[in-house]
């Protein structure tokens, strides 16, 4: 399978509202296979990386200071197509618009405490994925259930 992995960070808000469970479940449930997780906090080195896009605009320095208030849960998860993927789970940025059924929709209602991030390219996860983890925390094994997730086509 060409399976891709794709970041995701539970911000500090969702850490704070005890939805870490939750949101790994939905991931979980979708069929996704969970290739590593930690808790850490952002530094400002990180975020003006991670955020490098958002520098100029007005609401970065606020941005900024809400992702450095409690440690966030990072995790890759992996899967066919699993960028686009993870992203319709997750629902677009601005909660309250965001569809019912997609994490944002159903738990929040902000556009910066939106509970979670997710890698919107394939060449940002890959970027996020560096900037995260190193070689050793990414763990590459067999999920026996996938005969039962994916079709044989998928599968090659
Ligand atoms: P997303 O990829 O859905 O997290 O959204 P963006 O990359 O557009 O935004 C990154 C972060 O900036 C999000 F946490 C939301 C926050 N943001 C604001 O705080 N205010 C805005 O007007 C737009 C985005």
């Amino acid at each position: 399978m060409k399976a891709q992995r794709s970041v995701v960070l539970v911000k500090p808000d969702g850490l704070q509202r005890g939805l870490v469970g939750e949101i790994i479940s939905r991931f979980e449930q979708k069929g996704l296979k969970l290739v590593a997780i930690k808790m850490m906090r952002l530094t400002d080195e990180i975020l003006d990386e991670w955020y490098a896009h958002h520098k100029a605009k007005p609401f970065f320095p606020r941005l900024k200071s809400f992702m450095k208030v409690a440690p966030v849960v990072a995790m890759l998860w992996e899967g066919l197509d699993c960028v686009d993927c993870v992203r319709i789970l997750t629902g677009i940025t601005k909660a309250r618009a965001a569809e019912a059924g997609s994490i944002r929709g159903d738990l929040a209602v902000s556009q910066q405490l939106n509970l979670i991030h997710a890698s919107d390219t394939l060449e940002m996860a890959k970027k996020e994925e560096k900037l995260i983890f190193t070689k050793d925390e990414i763990f590459e094994y067999k999920k026996d259930i996938e005969v039962f997730v994916y079709s044989e086509e998928e599968r090659e």
